[in-house]
C-alpha cells in the first residue's frame, strides 16, 4: 500500500512585493507552483491514498485566487479516483464560531474526505483506517478526542493517524493557537502503522519513533526558514496481501524533493568593504532569494552603503535582502552608560566619535530624518 503524504501548502501566502509576468505576487505564485508539482507527482506515482495534514491555505479566509487554484487542483486529484484525506491545521481553523471552516468547500468531491470539525473522525476503507485529529482550539477536548482515537484502532486493518500539532515542545512554530500533543499519549503511536504529522515545516522523523513523520511544508513561509529542500513523503506499508496481516508493520518512508526557489546567504565584510563587495560570490543567484549580511559595519559605513548598491551586485536575483551587523565597540564598557539614551541618540554618539564636526552636522539631519520615518511606521 502506497500513501502519499504532504502538508502545510499554505496556498495564498504572499511576501516580498515582487510581481511576476501575470501581475501575481511572485512568492504567492511559488506556493501554487509547489502544490502543482506535488499534483504532477501524484499523477505519475498513482498512490493508493493521498493525505494532507493541514494548513492547506495560509488563512482561514483565503483570497479568491487561492480558492480558485485549490478547486482546480482538487478537481485534477478527484478525477484520479484515489481517496484524498485532509485535515484542518491551525491556519485554516477559524478562531470563533462566527465563520465556517474553509475546507467545507471541498465537500462536493466524491474522492475527497475532510476532517475539520475540531473532533476526532475515523475515515475507514476496506484495508485501512485513517484516524484524523484536526487542529483543535480546546486542549481539554483534544485529550478526550485522542482517547476516542485509541479506542478505534482495529488490528485487522492498517491504522494511520493524522494530526496537525507539535509533538512535545520541539516542533512549535511560534504561531497563534498551536496544539501540543500530550507526551503521555505518545504510546498510541506504537499502535499505528504510520503517524502523519503537519505543522512543522521541515521533513523528519519525530524523536525515537520510527513511524512518526512530519512531511514538512512545500514552500517557506518566512525568510527565516533557510531550508532549501522541500517535498513530500511516499510511505509504503508492507503486508497488505499477507494472509495474517501483521499489526505495526514497519513503514517504509521515502522523502521526495520538489524544486523550490532557493534562498542563498552571502556575507560582505565591511572591514574591507570595496574588496569584499567586488569579490562576493554571485554564482547561482539567478532567480534566487539572496540574503546579504553586511558585517563589521561602522556607523558611518552604514549610512553610506545603500541597499540599492548591494542589490546591484546580484542583478539576476529575484529578491535581495540586506542585513546589517555592526562592528563591536572597542570599549564595550561604555554600553552600560548608554542604556538610558534613545537609539537615535546612541547612534548620534557613535557618529560623533567617528566623524569630524562638519561631517557630524551633515549626517545629523539625515539620521534624525531616518529615525522619524522609522518611528512613523513602527508606531501603529
Ligand atoms: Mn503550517
Amino acid at each position: 500500500m502506497k500513501i502519499l503524504h504532504f502538508s502545510d501548502t499554505h496556498l495564498g501566502y504572499n511576501d516580498l512585493e515582487v510581481l511576476n509576468a501575470e501581475n501575481i505576487n511572485q512568492r504567492e505564485a511559488d506556493f501554487y507552483d509547489a502544490f502543482a508539482q506535488v499534483v504532477t507527482q501524484i499523477q505519475e506515482i498513482r498512490p493508493d491514498y493521498i493525505i494532507h495534514t493541514g494548513d492547506l491555505f495560509h488563512r482561514a479566509s483565503p483570497s479568491n485566487r487561492a480558492i480558485a487554484f485549490a478547486l482546480e487542483q482538487f478537481g485534477i486529484i478527484n478525477s484520479l479516483n484515489i481517496p484524498f484525506i485532509l485535515i484542518a491545521g491551525n491556519h485554516s481553523t477559524p478562531r470563533t464560531n462566527m465563520s465556517a471552516p474553509i475546507l467545507k468547500i471541498f465537500e462536493g468531491f466524491e474522492n475527497i474526505y475532510l476532517s475539520y470539525d475540531q473532533t476526532y473522525k475515523m475515515i475507514e476503507f476496506a484495508d485501512v483506517i485513517f484516524h484524523t485529529l484536526p487542529h483543535m482550539n480546546d486542549e481539554t477536548q483534544a485529550l478526550s478526542q485522542i482517547e476516542l482515537c485509541e479506542e478505534n484502532v482495529h488490528k485487522s486493518k492498517k491504522n494511520i493517524m493524522m494530526m496537525h500539532c507539535s509533538v512535545g515542545a520541539w516542533y512549535l512554530m511560534q504561531e497563534f493557537g498551536e496544539w501540543v500533543y500530550p507526551s503521555e499519549k505518545e504510546y498510541i503511536f506504537k499502535m499505528m502503522d504510520y503517524v502523519a504529522l503537519g505543522h512543522w515545516h521541515g521533513f523528519g522523523a519525530v524523536g525515537k519513533h520510527e513511524n512518526v513523520y512530519y512531511s514538512g511544508s512545500t514552500e517557506r513561509t518566512s525568510l527565516g526558514d533557510k531550508r532549501n529542500s522541500k517535498g513530500f513523503i511516499l510511505v509504503t506499508l508492507d503486508g497488505a496481501n499477507a494472509k495474517t496481516p501483521s499489526l505495526f508493520d514497519a513503514a517504509h518512508v521515502e522523502y521526495k524533493e520538489i524544486q523550490i526557489r532557493p534562498i542563498l546567504q552571502r556575507e560582505i565584510d565591511c572591514e574591507a568593504y570595496e574588496n569584499a563587495a567586488s569579490n562576493v560570490d554571485t554564482s547561482d543567484t539567478a532567480n534566487a532569494i539572496v540574503e546579504v549580511k553586511l558585517t563589521n559595519l561602522t556607523a558611518l559605513q552604514s549610512i553610506d552603503i545603500q541597499n540599492a548598491e548591494i542589490k546591484k551586485l546580484f542583478p539576476e536575483a529575484m529578491f535581495v535582502s540586506v542585513k546589517r551587523e555592526f562592528k563591536r565597540s572597542q570599549n564595550a564598557g561604555i554600553v552600560d552608560d548608554i542604556e538610558v539614551l534613545s537609539l537615535e541618540n546612541h547612534f548620534l554618539e557613535h557618529i560623533k566619535e567617528d566623524a569630524d564636526a562638519k561631517e557630524y552636522e551633515r549626517l545629523k539631519g539625515k539620521i534624525q530624518e531616518l529615525f522619524s520615518a522609522y518611528e512613523e511606521v513602527s508606531d501603529d
